[in-house]
């Protein structure tokens, strides 16, 4: 793998501000749609957050055509070493990818775009030192799973394909990486066999959805709703930054969708500041 820093260690990120159009995002499940400055107050904690950590945020403006564009998350995978272009596993977000290119081309030398037909969501994606795992989902299929695999061996990552559990959106949904050697998992994932090699903190019964965390820097995002595994991150000696998450909830999303994030290794040492991305 081709850095020796943590892989939770970013300085950088880019988001994208909700729509109003959020309202209509995506739900496996319906239960009723988010509240538009609902979701907008949750972004902009969320941002705060990632900023507090050290990251330098990029803001990208509202897509009103595409309401599930502020999970940038799903649309690329990006290091130091460059950014690959994913194609979503769901028709109606396949074009959110045309508008976020062209940022990432001004941002990275390296871009490279998934060959072929197949499909591949970065909720499916989880960075770990040893390898990239890469979960087949109803987003994730196998011929895309070997095109991102063909782009991730060309950045000199090493990958594992792995399966999500049956009726979890991603495979993130249900994990999160929180150090090194150790991820927070939900029962149904880490029963499943895919963290061999990796130590499972497994989340409360109940509170499943708290595992779609995220570790930046010295710090874990959680869903402030998840009180049992704040206190079991907190017993085990992690700084633990509460969000809210109710919101984007509704939509199938917690912490890790709403970020794309990296160490960009030209950045020097300056505080972190937000800076609007332009408008394409
Ligand atoms: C979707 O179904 O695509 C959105 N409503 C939720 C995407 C969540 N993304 C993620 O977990 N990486």
């Amino acid at each position: 793998m081709p850095n020796s820093r943590p892989v939770y260690r970013f300085n950088a990120a880019l988001v994208r501000e909700p729509s109003r159009s959020v309202v209509r995002g995506l739900r496996a499940v319906d239960h009723g749609d988010p509240d538009y400055d609902g979701v907008a107050a949750e972004h902009a904690a969320y941002v705060d957050a990632l900023e507090a950590a050290g990251l330098a945020v990029s803001v990208l403006p509202p897509l009103e055509a595409f309401p599930d564009s502020v999970f940038v998350e799903d649309l690329a995978l990006v290091f130091s070493a460059g950014a690959i272009v994913l194609r979503p596993g769901n028709a109606a977000r396949r074009g959110e990818t045309a508008q976020l290119a062209p940022v990432l081309r001004r941002r990275f030398e390296t871009v490279l775009d998934m060959s072929g037909t197949g499909y591949a969501d970065g909720g499916d994606i989880l960075v770990t030192p040893d390898h990239v795992l890469i979960g087949l989902s109803a987003r994730t299929n196998a011929a895309g799973a070997g095109a991102l695999g063909a782009c991730l061996t060309k950045l000199g990552y090493r990958y594992k394909v792995v399966t999500t559990p049956s009726g979890v959106l991603h495979f993130k949904t249900d994990c999160a990486l929180i150090e090194e050697n150790c991820v927070l998992s939900t029962a149904r994932l880490a029963a499943s066999g895919v963290f061999d090699g990796l130590e499972t903190l497994i989340t409360p019964e109940g509170e499943e959805a708290a595992a779609n965390a995220l570790r930046i820097n010295d710090v874990v995002l959680v869903g402030a709703q998840f009180p049992r595994t704040i206190e079991m991150l907190d017993q085990a000696g992690y700084e633990v930054v509460p969000l809210a998450t109710g919101e984007i909830g509704k939509i199938d999303a917690g912490l890790s969708c709403m970020s794309l994030r990296w160490f960009d290794e030209t950045l020097d040492n300056q505080p972190p500041t937000r800076k609007k991305a332009p408008v394409l």
